[in-house]
């Protein structure tokens, strides 16, 4: 079964003990507001309340040192800053935790502006974007500590040298500013590459039961994450290979079996990019699944066309697994090889996409607007293929270069400009993105992005199978809301491009 360590994570650990006994920790997840980000916005308003997984480990890792965390998740309990505040304040915490993504970087910091203005309590950030401009970032007076990497490599030694007020220049991947101003980073560790020391996330401290996706059909729901990065290279995403950090078979199912059995948890999504990355590893955890009784769960997991196969998705079936993501991104085959997702081609995608509905499997896919090469044409290519194939549901993004990818480093040599940089340090404004080979515009992006939701989903087979798959009327609700909101968008924007 599980170790003692990872149990003790669900329920929180013995008070008390240990390097943080007695420290108080606040983490909050904010609500993104005021984000520039068009698809963001439209993406996050209909894609549910996820757990904010990342501040589940943090806190996982602070309870067993001992620490008391309050974790607050904003979104999920409609909580704006003003009364997240007091929330915080009556919690008397000594260090208040936020994760920084790049792309939520302003609303972040009107948030921990906010805490700071409120409280005068020590703000303490890490998380994605920490790994992209950490030096940017702790240039901003309402931080005072950062960490680069996971928490379970630096982050009890952080806050216990911050207490005594001892030596932060030893502390791995820890950022601060010292006596004269001046921002210290220092490396981080190599990474490990197995999740040893990772305690599970502290679902105890999260309201389970208030957490849905878009697709969800169970009660309760829970996100998690089976490995940790991704080892493709796909030129427009920032986990590239460097880090991964992969977890055992046995570790996953012991998540699973202690979130169904202590937290009457019944349907699990894996949020990691490939899943199937190891294909040992999916057997293993499909059998140990069967074993321990836990196929009554509904499971997703998301993949890629090439790293499935007919026996893989058996097994996949077999134990539960009803639904998986997979990262099309395109219909055109010279989009596909441009932004190094050539291992696929549009061929094996219909074949691997077949084989999953075969089974009986939801198809979900996920596609992208706006890579190198895109055209209304190519855009008209990823429409029919999305109508050919029998997909269920499709998410689709319109691209926004992100930092540290081979995509937004190209377009900084290009024109000698990081405006990632300048919107850490300046808030100046991300539009117009700066687009790679493509004459397409954020406008006709966005309305292309509209127009092919409106084909893919306005018709009567969508409508068919949305409907045979309601299991609770708030599913039905956020079907049509979705719906509005897409057509709301559409009718706003110009004219079909
Ligand atoms: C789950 C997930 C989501 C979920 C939401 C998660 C949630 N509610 O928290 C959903 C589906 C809603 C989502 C949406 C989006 N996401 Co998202 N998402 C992820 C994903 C897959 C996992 C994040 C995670 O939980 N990781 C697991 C934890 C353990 O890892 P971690 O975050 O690195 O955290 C560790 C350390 O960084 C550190 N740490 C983290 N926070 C803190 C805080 C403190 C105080 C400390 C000390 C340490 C610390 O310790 C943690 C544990 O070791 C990541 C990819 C990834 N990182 O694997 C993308 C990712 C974060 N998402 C991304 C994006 C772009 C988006 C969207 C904008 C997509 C879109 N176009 O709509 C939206 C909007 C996000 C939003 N704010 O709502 C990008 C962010 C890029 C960037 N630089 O900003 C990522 C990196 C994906 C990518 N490949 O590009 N996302």
């Amino acid at each position: 079964m599980t170790t003692k360590q990872q149990r003790q994570s669900l329920h929180g650990p013995p008070t008390g003990v240990g390097r943080l006994a007695g420290l108080r920790v606040a983490l909050v997840f904010p609500v993104f507001i005021d984000v520039e980000l068009a698809s963001y916005q439209d993406n996050a308003r209909y894609l549910g309340a996820v757990p904010p997984i990342s501040l589940g480990y943090v806190a996982a890792v602070l309870e067993g040192a001992g620490a008391e965390v309050l974790l607050l998740d904003c979104p999920t309990l409609g909580m704006r800053v003003d009364r997240a505040v007091e929330v915080v304040r009556a919690f008397r915490p000594d260090y208040v935790g936020f994760t920084l993504a790049t792309v939520d970087w302003l609303s972040s910091l009107k948030w921990m502006t906010g805490f700071k203005e409120a409280l005068g309590v020590p703000i303490v950030v890490g998380g994605i974007h920490m790994e992209c401009y950490p030096r940017e970032t702790m240039t901003h007076d309402c931080i005072e500590l950062g960490l680069v990497g996971h928490a379970d490599q630096g982050l009890v030694e952080l806050l216990a040298r911050h207490q005594e007020g001892g030596d932060l220049s030893t502390v791995p991947g820890a950022c601060y500013r010292d006596d004269d101003g001046e921002v210290v980073l220092v490396p981080e560790n190599k990474r490990p590459r197995t999740d040893e020391g990772m305690p599970f996330p502290a679902r105890h401290l999260w309201p389970t039961e208030k957490h849905f996706s878009i697709v969800s059909t169970e009660k309760y729901f829970t996100a998690a994450m089976s490995n940790f990065g991704c080892p493709y290279r796909c030129e427009f995403c920032i986990l590239r290979g460097d880090a991964l950090r992969q977890r055992s078979a046995m570790s996953v199912v012991d998540e699973m079996e202690l979130c169904h059995h202590e937290l009457g948890i019944n349907e699990m999504d894996f949020f990691d990019p490939v899943f199937t990355m190891r294909r040992d590893r999916v057997f293993q955890i499909c059998e140990e699944v069967k074993r321990r009784g836990l196929d009554s769960m509904v499971w997703s997991i998301r993949a890629r066309t090439d790293a499935v196969d007919e026996e893989m998705l058996d097994a996949l079936w077999a134990a539960g697994c009803r639904r998986i993501f997979y990262g099309i991104e395109s219909g055109s085959n010279e989009i596909l090889k441009r932004v190094d997702k050539r291992q696929t081609s549009t061929e094996h995608i219909r074949h691997a996409i077949i084989a999953t509905k075969k089974r009986g499997f939801e198809v979900l896919a996920f596609v992208m607007i706006g890579n190198p090469l895109e055209t209304p044409t190519t855009v008209g290519m990823t429409r029919r293929l999305l109508k050919d194939l029998p997909i269920d549901l499709v998410q689709i993004a319109s691209l926004f270069p992100l930092p540290k990818t081979p995509i937004y480093e190209e377009l900084m040599r290009m024109t000698g400009r990081d405006p990632w940089q300048e919107h850490i340090l300046h808030g100046t404004p991300m539009k117009p993105t700066l687009r790679l080979d493509t004459g397409l515009d954020d406008e006709t992006i966005r309305h292309l992005v509209t127009q092919t939701y409106m084909s893919f989903y306005f018709r009567p087979s969508f409508a068919k199978f949305a409907l045979g798959r309601i299991k609770q009327p708030a599913q039905l609700m956020r079907g049509l809301e979705a719906a509005f909101g897409i057509t709301k968008t559409f009718l706003s924007g110009p004219s079909a491009a």
